[in-house]
């Protein structure tokens, strides 16, 4: 008999059915075992009492997280317990013949049937095989997985063409230290940082391009923020009057992600006690103003002009007080903490360059680029930087290269911040860290 999934038994009562998947949990009460039964689709109980048959033999043997097969009359569950609130909690299967069809080798190092595991992040990344199959950790990846689904709709709606750009390249993009070196045959070759110079040669061919990719950054540090790889969700567009056009594309995407996410997923936004406000209109606030704000109503002295995590998480209060929104954009960073692309505001020391902070962290990164060749070349080596270490990239601007400007989204802060989770590892199947190469 051919499977089903779980999901479609509420409506084949009085009917012998084939289910598949992995045993969630079994509970044996007097002479009765009850296995609850794990596909992608659901949870669904079944059950097995003594017989001729030898059923309830083989189902002795039965384990949590066996992978088994079973065929059985769907009948309408007395007084089903909303475990899951789902319609399969009003139907169980009396099964009639059973299958073992992979056991489990080891002792599980923990129970993963329970709602919530209470075990420390490293352990349940050393068992991520395992600890992705506990229903609340399985459920982050498929609002992460919405996320990327959401960014790419509506970046195509929005007329942005997807492209995906390399990985090995042969210079460090965002200048700094933080990138990895590899060996490419005879050559010295680096993992790339961000598409930050393929995105923008983008521009210069499709005027709008969008790519959902990973980056590498070889930053050695140990926060709930970073890891040394992730998924970027970069933008680059053409033909923009201002840096404000971006924020306003970004502010966008980000209510879109925001919304499907909470249309689709309402169940797993209250298992995770989420509330996002994402108002019409992001509020905005110069960097130099958002400096003052922390000095005078918080107490926070920033050294130098640059804003740390704690002033983020200041100044994120700030915006849900005075503007009740989750979403704020800083803008004006100074020349000196943006890389030699951004483009400078007139002649002054700040840039067209915005930071979107999501509930007290940066999510997003953009602005204005530079487009002329001339004064990309004196901003190289204003950034102490060889002009000569960049002649591919130049040569997208001795073509014809309209203004433009972009972002670089991080998505895994984006699903770490809709559901408040306290490390950013927790929305990354199988992170990398400094110390974390495995599994
Ligand atoms: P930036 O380096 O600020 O900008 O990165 C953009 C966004 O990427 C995310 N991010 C990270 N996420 C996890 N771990 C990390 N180590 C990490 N580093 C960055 C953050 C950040 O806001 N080329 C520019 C973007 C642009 O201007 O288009 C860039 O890469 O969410």
């Amino acid at each position: 008999m051919k499977r089903i999934l779980i999901s479609e038994t509420p409506k084949m009562i009085g009917e012998r059915v084939r289910v598949s998947g992995w045993v969630k949990t079994r509970r044996d009460h007097g002479k009765i075992i009850f296995i609850d039964l794990r596909d992608r689709s659901g949870l669904l109980q079944m059950v097995i009492i003594p017989d001729k048959e030898g059923v309830y033999e083989k189902a002795k043997d039965i384990r949590n997280e066996f992978v088994i097969s079973a065929e059985g009359l769907v009948k309408s569950r007395p007084g089903g317990q909303s475990r899951e609130n789902s319609e399969t909690d009003k139907v169980e299967i009396e099964v009639s013949e059973i299958e073992i069809i992979s056991p489990v080798l080891e002792e599980l190092p923990f129970d993963v049937s329970k709602a919530e595991i209470e075990l420390n992040i490293p352990t349940l990344l050393d068992n991520r095989n395992l600890s992705l199959r506990n229903k609340k950790i399985n459920d982050i990846f498929k609002v992460y997985s919405q996320i990327i689904k959401s960014y790419g709709d509506t970046m195509r709606e929005r007329g942005f063409l997807e492209i995906k750009t390399p990985k090995i390249v042969s210079a460090a993009t965002e200048g700094g230290a933080n990138f990895f070196k590899i060996k490419y045959f005879k050559q010295e070759a680096f993992l790339a940082q961000s598409p930050q110079f393929y995105k923008q040669a983008g521009v210069g061919a499709f005027e709008r391009v969008f790519e959902i990719g990973p980056v590498f950054r070889a930053e050695p540090h140990y926060t709930t923020r970073h890891v040394n790889e992730y998924v970027s969700l970069d933008a680059e567009m053409g033909f923009i009057e201002s840096f404000s056009d971006l924020m306003e594309e970004l502010s966008g995407v980000m209510r879109r992600i925001v919304g499907d996410v909470q249309r689709n997923f309402p169940r797993e936004l209250e298992e995770y006690s989420s509330e996002i406000s994402a108002p019409d209109f992001f509020p905005r606030l110069k960097l130099a103003e958002a400096l003052q704000i922390l000095e005078k109503e918080y107490g926070k002295k920033m050294e130098g002009f640059d804003i740390d995590p704690e002033g983020e998480r200041m100044i994120a209060d700030w915006a849900k007080k005075n503007h009740n929104s989750d979403f704020l954009f800083l803008t004006h960073y100074p020349v000196s903490v943006r890389p030699f692309y951004a483009m400078p505001s007139g002649n002054s020391t700040e840039t067209e360059t915005f930071d979107l902070i999501f509930k007290g962290v940066e999510i997003a990164t953009g602005g204005q680029r530079i487009h002329d060749c001339a004064q990309l070349i004196k901003s190289i080596e204003r950034h102490k930087l060889k002009p000569e270490d960049f002649k591919d990239y130049l040569n997208i601007f001795k073509l014809g290269m309209p203004p433009h400007g972009g972002w670089g989204l991080g998505s895994e802060r984006i699903a770490q911040k809709i559901l408040g989770l306290s490390s950013i590892k927790e929305a990354i199947l199988f992170p990398r860290d400094v110390k974390r190469l495995t599994p």
